[in-house]
């Protein structure tokens, strides 16, 4: 998580310096994604949004590759297929039906099935949603859906999209699913280990809908301020997961200054990287 946050910090900074076109924070989700992304395992498909960038570090996508396709050099960056992390997708809910039919296939070839798909709450409005979880449904799909519910479509609040929680909506489709706090990244990671094991003994779909707070922009070409209250992007801060769980792992005493200087120091060093390779 304290790597995600550097390396989310530092992008920012190098958007703001010109070397990159844009980037999407995803401070404020590092829980919902460090859980998640350790609770379903190394054998998993994942099939991202455009926000993970928690998820890509875990499964192995180097800094530098994150960074690529926002300084405009690449589609993608990192080898989809060898870090089974599928390139970021920024048409709406289009990676739903990439993963479901993915894991369709897969198990037509009698190949790994089990995929994860990551879905924002806004993009849940597109049909495209609908269609993969009715098909991932009828087909019994090794489906994992993680919605990480941040209550923003940009600056469309997820009250003005939906009349009920994705969890209940994903049980209209045939799909069980559960509703866990993406501020404690070990209820997430129980949370998602239960879902991945439904998944992976029933070979069916479930979705998680993790609510996060965002503590950015929707992007660092949004103005938050212009349409989000000043409390409430004081409650999101206030709410970060990382320096909650720093802290909580500290008053355990199952962490001591000295380990998180060692953290300091590797991403002091991941940042110079990315300095010296796009500023
Ligand atoms: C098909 C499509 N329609 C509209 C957009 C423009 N757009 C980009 S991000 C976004 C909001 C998505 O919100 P959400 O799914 O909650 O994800 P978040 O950015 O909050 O993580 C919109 C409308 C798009 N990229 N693709
Ligand atoms: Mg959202």
């Amino acid at each position: 998580m304290l790597v995600a946050r550097g390396v989310d910090e530092e992008a920012q900074q190098l958007q703001k310096q010109g070397a990159l076109d844009l980037w999407l924070s995803c401070q404020g989700q590092e829980a919902a994604q460090v859980g998640s992304a350790l609770a379903v395992g190394a054998e998993a498909t994942v099939f991202p949004a455009y926000r993970e960038h928690a998820v890509a570090l875990l499964r192995g996508v180097a800094p530098e590759e994150l960074l690529a396709q926002w300084a405009g050099r690449t589609f993608c960056g990192w080898d989809p297929r060898r870090l089974r992390f599928f390139p970021y997708t920024l048409v709406l809910a289009a990676q739903t039906l990439h993963g479901v039919g993915y894991s369709i296939a897969q198990r037509l070839q009698g190949q790994e099935d089990f995929v994860v798909v990551y879905i924002g709450d806004g993009a849940t409005s597109e049909g495209d949603m609908s269609e993969a979880m009715n098909l991932a449904a009828v087909e019994s799909a090794s489906v994992l859906f993680v919605c990480q519910n941040n209550g923003w479509a940009i600056s469309k609040p997820a009250e003005e999209q939906m009349r009920t929680s994705l969890a209940e909506r994903a049980r209209g489709f045939g799909i069980e699913s559960a509703r866990v706090s993406g501020q404690d990244p070990e209820a997430v990671f129980s949370s998602c280990s239960r879902a991945a094991a439904h998944v992976r003994q029933q070979r069916a779909p479930y979705l998680v809908e993790i609510p996060v707070a965002r503590i950015h922009g929707h992007s660092t070409s949004d103005a938050q301020e212009i349409y989000r209250s000043r409390e409430d992007i004081a409650r999101a801060r206030a709410a970060d997961p990382v320096s909650a769980y720093a802290a909580r792992l500290s008053g355990l005493g199952l962490v001591d200054s000295a380990w998180f200087d060692a953290v300091d120091a590797e991403v002091r060093e991941l940042r110079e990287r990315l300095m010296k390779e796009y500023a």
